[in-house]
């Protein structure tokens, strides 16, 4: 890597806050690429994932956590084991809570936490873009009376809009211990493609599907292959092929994915299909299958192998 500047900063951030403020939103918006999946239901990031965003005096790397909440079974342990697995990894924590809301008890839960730590804490109000002119003040003044004595910085910002985001990338770097670069800076997420794409079609499940199926999904890649121009089989030429397996809790689910005759997981794999050719950058011909894999959620060996850490 070429020489630093004098002063260069780096450092690991958590993005710490209930389900559904934005963390993934976010992610994406500070690298600037989609890397996180995103959805309006609780619970879509599973596993933790590192973005990296590089500028010309720092380098951070975002840890994106499932939200902290309740456990409620073993998959929902795990996901508040490895968000508070991230705490304990990180330099900074950036604590995202929904400014178009008042605050609730999950963010006192959060902030109890975050205290009992010895992290410096960035607070965003996130969803800004939500909060009418003549409540930013009352907004913001809720927010202060939650984090009553702590010296914790607090900005305004719209993951999605992007408003105030440029202040909280400097308010964070300014935070960060000076340190060298730690990645490539064309880097921009360190999960394997396989991962991506199997999140990709996850989202579309979330985004296309009823309450009951989205908790109980999870997606294998089975096979990415690159089909030659030539000799590939119809429809496939040229493209890469990408073999997939939806896996559901019950068979009732299935037939949900399913959909009247093949046509839910029709749409589900179109929607996944056009968003792998923005993350590949080229032609994909995907395949999807359903498999009824009762209980999966709480089979630890299963869910090492769909690569939620035990
Ligand atoms: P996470 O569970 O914290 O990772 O939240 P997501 O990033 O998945 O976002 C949850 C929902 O909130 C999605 O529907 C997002 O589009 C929406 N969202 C996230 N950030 C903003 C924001 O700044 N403004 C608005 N209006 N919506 C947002
Ligand atoms: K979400
Ligand atoms: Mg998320």
């Amino acid at each position: 890597m070429e020489s630093l500047p004098e002063g260069y900063r780096s450092g690991f951030v958590a993005l710490i806050g209930r389900p559904n403020v934005g963390k993934s939103t976010l992610v994406n918006q500070l690298v600037g690429e989609k890397v996180a999946i995103t959805s309006p239901v609780a619970q879509t990031t599973r596993n933790r994932l590192r973005a990296i965003v590089t500028t010309p005096e720092a380098q951070m790397v975002l840890v994106d956590t499932p939200g902290i909440h309740k456990p409620h079974h073993l998959l929902g342990e795990r996901l508040v084991q490895s968000a508070r697995a991230a705490i304990g990894e990180v330099d900074l924590v950036l604590l995202l809570l929904e400014g178009c809301e008042p605050p609730g008890r999950g963010d006192a839960f959060i902030v109890e936490l975050l205290r009992q730590q010895d992290l410096p804490v960035l607070v965003a109000l996130n969803k800004w873009d939500r909060v009418a002119e003549q409540q930013h003040d009352p907004a913001e003044e809720a927010y202060r009376q939650l984090l009553a004595d702590s010296a914790w910085p607090l900005i305004r910002c719209s993951a999605i809009s992007g408003e105030g985001c440029n202040g909280l990338v400097e308010a964070l770097v300014g935070q960060l211990p000076l340190g060298p670069q730690l990645y490539p800076a064309e880097m921009v997420c360190d999960q394997p493609e396989r991962v991506l794409l199997a999140e990709l079609i996850r989202e579309q499940v979330l985004m296309h599907t009823r309450e009951e199926v989205p908790h109980s999904v999870a997606v294998s890649i089975d096979r990415v292959e690159e089909m030659p121009v030539a000799n590939g089989r119809p429809g496939k030429q040229g493209r890469t092929a990408v073999l997939a397996t939806v896996l559901v809790e019950r068979k009732s689910q299935k037939g949900i994915l399913i959909g009247k005759g093949g046509s839910m997981l029709k749409t589900i794999g179109q929607g996944a299909r056009l968003q792998m050719q923005t993350l590949i950058d080229g032609p994909v011909y995907l395949e999807l299958f359903v498999k009824v894999v009762p209980d999966w959620r709480s089979k630890p060996a299963r869910l090492a192998e769909l690569g939620f850490e035990g």
